[in-house]
């Protein structure tokens, strides 16, 4: 059996993510990962906190605390909180680690021997008041492709491309917010992209085959074609993995370099034997979730680092990149102050809503716009309309006729139209379509309700006392009824696994789900009244959102 890989983008350990990351990696993560556990797939969920970089300095230095200290703070913060939303990570560790260290000098010294590490000279933005250098996030401006004032110094936060500080127009200092800034030498290592970049172009064209959104491939390939720079992965600063090299002995590693070898350190930090297996093994599938803005980073640095130490170490298979969630068409996020923030939520509503409506409007092709009011709309008509009254009507009415409920499986009748709806679920999750697979989902439901109003199952029940007829008809619609509602209880598990569990008790079963058992003899347990599944929003709990 091939072995998987399934990793979610490793949050910045500086604050809690909002709605629009959690949506854009962890969460489609863990519920692509749910359904390979489902299928008995012999996969590893692996994610963690992303401590260096200069965010989480200046934040550290903010809260007048260590970096270190700071980010294992908040990596425990972040953990707790995704467990909150009920992800199951295999593990969830953290970039800062002897475990990660070991494999980015490994992988560092691999490039270096292999004649991809080059000496840079440039000049680097400083300030004059802070004394020292602006790198990455320490300075801030207007973007040179776009124009918005979302610029830093590594990258453009509104359109994703790639920056260095001396491009800014109008460039700030992040620490005293002056424009005191000069330019003064410095020296740094890159890795050769350009040397490199037949091997990554191959990659690209090979791999993205495998489901890769449009945005990955397109994007992928508009880089390749303007042509692969070195890419410095140094930066003269304290916080990060020092670089082993006397010469740069003031210089740490960019926290990208370390940032996407640290999905191999962190799965070093898991098992400090089993990770090379996944890692190095020939059949290893390697599935890769991230919001838009990381795309380069995975498809052009992290395959080039992999590609030029040629340390056996297998090239993202998938990789699945997510377009923006907005809000009022702008985008989430913390910088700027939009979007939810996770703690926040859970204390409004709990884990399953949030997984189900967010997986229901996951910005897998576009972007897509999330409200209150839409929320609201996918709370109340989708999940507790459609959803939670349908498995609650069905057990109730077999409860009130417990001598009707005979054998649980689909009627002829509707065995086409529930065949197909299953097997458009499968087929979703095996192309990489999470948000259409939970929409299969809400079908599979709406055929029950269909059932419901067309056959009216209560208004007969008198009648099959005396006419058996009527009583084999009744058991049919019962069974078919009986037995999407099991479904629906085992397909829904990868998104939300609570309401998944107070389905399945009516059924026994106390297992995790699997696959396996939509096709397996299943009885009902009819003493137990079925609590509500899902219940609707009440207003004192869109105020609390709206606040
Ligand atoms: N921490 C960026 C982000 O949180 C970055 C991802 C790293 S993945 C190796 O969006
Ligand atoms: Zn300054």
């Amino acid at each position: 059996m091939s072995k998987i890989i399934v990793t979610a983008a490793l949050p910045y350990s500086y604050s809690i993510p909002h709605l629009g990351n959690f949506v854009g990696s962890v969460l489609p993560a863990d519920v692509y990962h749910k359904y390979l556990v489902m299928g008995g797939e012999d996969a590893i969920f692996i994610c963690g906190s992303d401590q260096h970089g200069t965010p989480i300095e200046i934040r550290a230095m903010e809260r007048h605390q260590k970096p270190e200290d700071f980010a294992n703070e908040m990596h425990l913060k972040i953990k707790s909180v995704f467990e909150r939303y009920d992800c199951t990570f295999t593990y969830y560790g953290k970039t800062h680690t002897d475990q990660n260290k070991e494999v980015v000098y490994e992988i560092f010294d691999a490039l270096q021997k292999n004649g991809y590490i080059v000496e840079t000279h440039s000049t680097q933005a400083y300030c004059n008041i802070d004394k020292r250098f602006l790198i990455d996030r320490f300075i801030e401006g207007t973007c040179p492709f776009c124009k918005s004032d979302h610029a830093r110094g590594d990258q453009c936060d509104n359109c994703g491309r790639l920056l260095t500080p001396s491009e800014i127009i109008n460039p700030k200092c992040k620490i005293c917010s002056k424009s005191d800034i000069s330019f003064k030498g410095t020296k740094n290592l890159a890795i050769k992209l350009d040397s490199l970049e037949p091997k990554i172009s191959e990659f690209i064209e090979l791999n993205s085959r495998n489901n890769w959104p449009k945005a990955a491939k397109n994007k992928s390939q508009s880089y390749i074609k303007e042509g692969l720079k070195p890419r410095d992965i140094t930066r003269n600063m304290d916080w990060g993995f020092k670089v082993p090299l006397e010469k740069f002995h003031d210089s740490v590693f960019y926290v990208w370099f370390d940032a996407v070898i640290g999905y191999i350190g962190i799965t070093k930090e898991w098992d400090g034997r089993k990770w090379k297996s996944y890692w190095t093994h020939k059949d290893t599938k390697l599935v890769q979730f991230m919001g838009k803005d990381n795309i380069e980073f995975h498809t052009l640095m992290w395959p080039g680092i992999l590609i030029g130490a040629n340390l056996g170490f297998v090239l993202p298979t998938t990789i699945k990149s997510a377009e923006y969630l907005t809000s009022n068409s702008e985008k989430f996020s913390k910088s700027r102050g939009i979007g939810l923030d996770l703690e926040k939520c859970l204390g409004i509503l709990p884990s399953d809503y949030w997984r189900f409506a967010l997986m229901y409007v996951y910005p897998e092709t576009s972007d897509s716009e999330f409200s209150i009011d839409l929320l609201r709309e996918i709370v109340n008509n989708i999940m507790n309309d459609k959803v939670g009254n349908l498995i609650q009507r069905v057990l109730k009415l077999s409860i009130a006729n417990k001598g009707l409920v005979k054998k649980i499986r689909i009627q002829n009748e509707y065995r086409e139209a529930h065949d197909k709806i299953v097997a458009k679920y499968k087929d979703d999750f095996s192309n990489f379509r999470l948000r259409e697979a939970l929409h299969s989902l809400v079908e599979l439901a709406t055929l029950g309700n269909t059932i419901i109003s067309e056959r009216k199952p209560w208004e007969s029940t008198k009648k099959a006392s005396s006419d058996g007829e009527v009583a084999n008809e009744l058991s049919d619609i019962f069974g078919t009824l009986l037995a999407i509602s099991y479904e629906i209880g085992i397909m829904i598990w990868p998104f939300c696994p609570n309401a998944s569990e107070n389905i399945l008790k009516h059924f026994n079963v106390s297992d995790t789900p699997s696959l396996k058992m939509l096709s397996m003899e299943v009885s009902v347990n009819l003493e137990d009244e079925p609590k509500q599944l899902f219940t609707k929003m009440t207003d004192s709990q869109i105020a609390g959102l709206q606040k």
